[in-house]
């Protein structure tokens, strides 16, 4: 017997074994319409009387990656996914499960509350809800602890890490690992239920001790490392309900998992979860990519050797050009330190190193790119030197070579036109370091060929890089936003508060590092550089803050110089540089500043309206697709804090007319700076969010 072929669920007999089969794509997401299939599959074969044994199995990717991510935040749709678990756990005939691809949430706790698991070879299993703000809530807190060590499942039910299916045998979340298809693999393990050969159990009998001191323990580590996120350390807290009778405890984790669906942050989780996938979304998307099979860099300073680096990793040959023998061989030897180090976090094999270092060539000689399918430029930023290398590219580089430049502000526009080809141009902009970074803008001049875009996607794809598609203007997305409210810190530095307050303020926030923080770990000089170069443009009535250029006037570049805003002599500790301490005094007095005091909350206030401010210009120019653009660049560029979804969705959680309340408030202080972006005034009108502006 078999159903339809677009049956979220099919339901086949071979004689006394009943076999269902997941058939949702992509991933088999357990929507509303697969847990009602499941559940009445379940039900007819348990009133089919030759039928002895069922045996659940996925079509496609995997068996299942969980809950229907899309369902949630909207009224629960029958039947719940715990019930159809439970009635599965309670089935009279033994129910197996085969678990193959990435089987997750949802999809791990269906394998769960079934009374033996197969996994295949490659398989990898995981609770990955607490990374979506969300804990295990269909019995995966209830279950695993009962069915592995403690500690174990803690581990995996807090981190949300995947396990490889040897780790998953090993540990006892699995039975066996069978080499063969899902439904093979079916068939074969329901024979053994039959046969005697497989045991089975039903996991909510096994009796299980908790021991109090691992979840204090666990509690406690979770609260120093990630303070700001409430998921993991709830999961915790439902691993501890153990303690109660089964059906108690399964209440209980429904109960903090419903707590956890109706936050914040969870929203946010999700909604950086559906960024990584939604600016794959681009207008290029039909067009055929190029092949890559060959690239070149040039420059071997710190974003040529990161770039040079991810190139190899992703097995793309590379010939990077210096300008002299000794830097070649510099930037050569800096490519296998980054590898090395690769090898050490287990990124990478020894051999997959060794593979990668034969494929690096680095020489002086720009005709050595003649063959290549593609050139990345990382040289020094200064329009002029760029002018010379793209029209030399133009006369070395093959018909069809992919052009790409890694300028962080320049005119992508004027880059083409160095060359005869400008539709072969293209701004390739990395983040430092490039091998580790996940962030790609890609500049989208306005002669750029769509299927040089189509191509930047490919070899994002193949670098497991995330590429966000940027128009071109002065800083791209995240350069120009960052120019703008990094403006706002130095304000509210000139006007009283400590840079040590201020990075202290947006770190409780959520940011990994404050601003003052994050300039020395880049290096002042840069900063420096880029305000040197925009001197000229800048309007007179913009309030210009000198403090960041007296640092630098002392050779006080950061990290890397030792001192900066902060002291380094110890790299493990930052304290405020009481030189810059003096400067900052002087400054303001300089001013005619009378310093004043700003809360914790004033900070952050007035640096997200900034950041939204200019955000929401991006968007409204067109510079960015789409508001979840931007949310992407800052989630993967720039260490925007992942439960807070990112600028613009975090800008829902306020309201434009918030926002704008709060601008004409600090418009009183400077009017030419605090200016209401019109896309903010439309929104507030029209009672739309950015959300909204995501869906047209
Ligand atoms: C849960 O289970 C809660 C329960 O404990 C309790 C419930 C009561 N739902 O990533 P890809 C889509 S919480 C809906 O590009 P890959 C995805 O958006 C859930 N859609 O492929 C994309 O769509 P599009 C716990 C989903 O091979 C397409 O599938 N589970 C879901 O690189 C392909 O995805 C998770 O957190 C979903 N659950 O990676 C797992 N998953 O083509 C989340 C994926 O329109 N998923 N889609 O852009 C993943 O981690 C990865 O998708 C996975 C595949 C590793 C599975």
């Amino acid at each position: 017997m078999s159903q339809s072929e677009t049956m979220p669920v099919r339901v086949e007999t071979e004689g006394e074994i009943g076999l269902i089969c997941l058939n949702n794509p992509p991933v088999n997401a357990l929507g509303a319409a697969l847990r009602q299939g499941l559940s009445d599959a379940i039900d007819t074969l348990n009133a089919d009387p030759q039928i002895r044994v069922i045996a659940i199995h996925g079509e496609g990717r995997a068996l299942s990656a969980g809950a229907d991510i899309r369902e949630f935040g909207k009224p629960p749709v029958e039947p719940r996914l715990p019930d159809v678990l439970d009635r599965i756990e309670a089935s009279d005939k033994p129910v197996i499960a085969v678990v193959h691809g990435t089987t997750l949430g949802g999809g791990l706790e269906l394998a769960l509350s079934c009374h033996a698991r197969i996994g295949l070879p490659g398989a990898r299993v995981g609770l990955p809800e607490v990374t979506l703000g969300l804990l295990p809530g269909a019995g995966g807190t209830q279950r695993l602890p009962r069915l592995i060590a403690l500690d174990k499942a803690i581990d995996i039910i807090s981190s949300g890490r995947q396990v490889p299916i040897d780790e998953a045998k090993e540990l006892g979340i699995v039975d066996r690992i069978d080499d063969a298809t899902p439904r093979e693999a079916a068939l074969a393990g329901a024979k053994a239920v039959r046969d005697g050969s497989l045991p089975t159990r039903r996991t909510a009998e096994i009796s299980v001790d908790l021991d109090p001191a691992l979840i204090e323990a666990a509690t406690e580590r979770l609260r120093k490392k990630r303070p700001a996120l409430a998921a993991p350390i709830k999961a915790v807290e439902a691993v501890a309900q153990i303690a109660k009778p089964f059906a108690e405890g399964l209440k209980a984790e429904r109960a903090l998992f419903m707590e956890l669906m109706d936050s914040p942050d969870r929203q946010g989780l999700i909604h950086a979860f559906n960024a990584e996938r939604a600016v794959k979304r681009i207008p290029e998307a039909q067009a055929e990519p190029r092949k890559i099979e060959t690239a070149g860099v040039i420059g071997g300073g710190t974003m040529g050797v990161g770039i040079a680096t991810a190139l190899l990793q992703a097995g793309i040959p590379v010939t990077l050009i210096e300008m002299a023998p000794e830097r070649a061989e510099a930037a050569k030897a800096a490519v296998t330190r980054n590898l090395d180090g690769a090898v050490k976090r287990g990124k990478m094999t020894a051999e997959g190193r060794d593979k990668a270092l034969a494929a690096l060539t680095a020489t002086t000689k720009l005709e050595s790119l003649a063959p290549v399918d593609l050139v990345i430029e990382a040289v020094f930023e200064e329009m002029s030197v760029k002018a010379e290398i793209f029209g030399k590219l133009d006369r070395i580089c093959k018909a069809g070579a992919v052009l790409g430049t890694n300028t962080s502000y320049l005119d992508v526009n004027a880059i083409a036109e160095m060359t005869s080809r400008p539709q072969d141009v293209i701004g390739l902009h990395f983040f430092s370091p490039a091998h580790v970074m996940r962030l790609l803008e890609v500049v989208v001049a306005d002669k750029t060929a769509p299927e040089v875009v189509a191509t930047a996607w490919a070899l994002a794809a193949r670098m497991k890089k995330v590429a966000v598609r940027s128009g071109v203007c002065d800083g791209f997305i995240g350069n120009r936003i960052l120019a703008h409210y990094r403006k706002a810190a130095d304000y509210m530095l000139l006007d009283g508060a400590s840079f040590e307050q201020i990075d202290r303020a947006l770190e409780d926030f959520g940011f990994a590092m404050g601003p003052f923080a994050v300039g020395d770990l880049a290096g002042l000089d840069i900063g420096w550089a880029t305000r040197k170069r925009k001197a000229p443009d800048r309007p007179p009535e913009e309030r210009y803050v000198t403090i960041a250029d007296r640092i630098c006037e002392n050779g006080w570049f950061g990290r890397k110089t030792g001192r900066g805003y902060y002291l380094y002599d110890d790299p493990k500790t930052r304290k405020p540089n009481p030189d810059a301490v003096a400067i900052v005094e002087a400054e303001r007095k300089a001013a005619g500043v009378t310093p004043r005091e700003f809360s914790d909350e004033d900070i952050t206030a007035r640096y997200m309206t900034a950041m939204i401010s200019e955000a929401a210009r991006v968007v409204q120019e067109g510079v960015a697709q789409r508001p979840v653009d931007v949310d992407a660049v800052f989630l993967f560029g720039y260490g925007f804090p992942r439960h807070l979804g990112g600028p613009l969705n975090y800008a829902d959680r306020i309201g434009p007319k918030a926002l704008i309340e709060r601008i004409e408030a600090y418009a009183s202080e400077d009017a030419h700076y605090w200016q209401i972006p019109p896309l903010l005034r439309e929104l507030a009108d029209t009672g739309r969010s950015f959300a909204d502006l995501n869906k047209d």
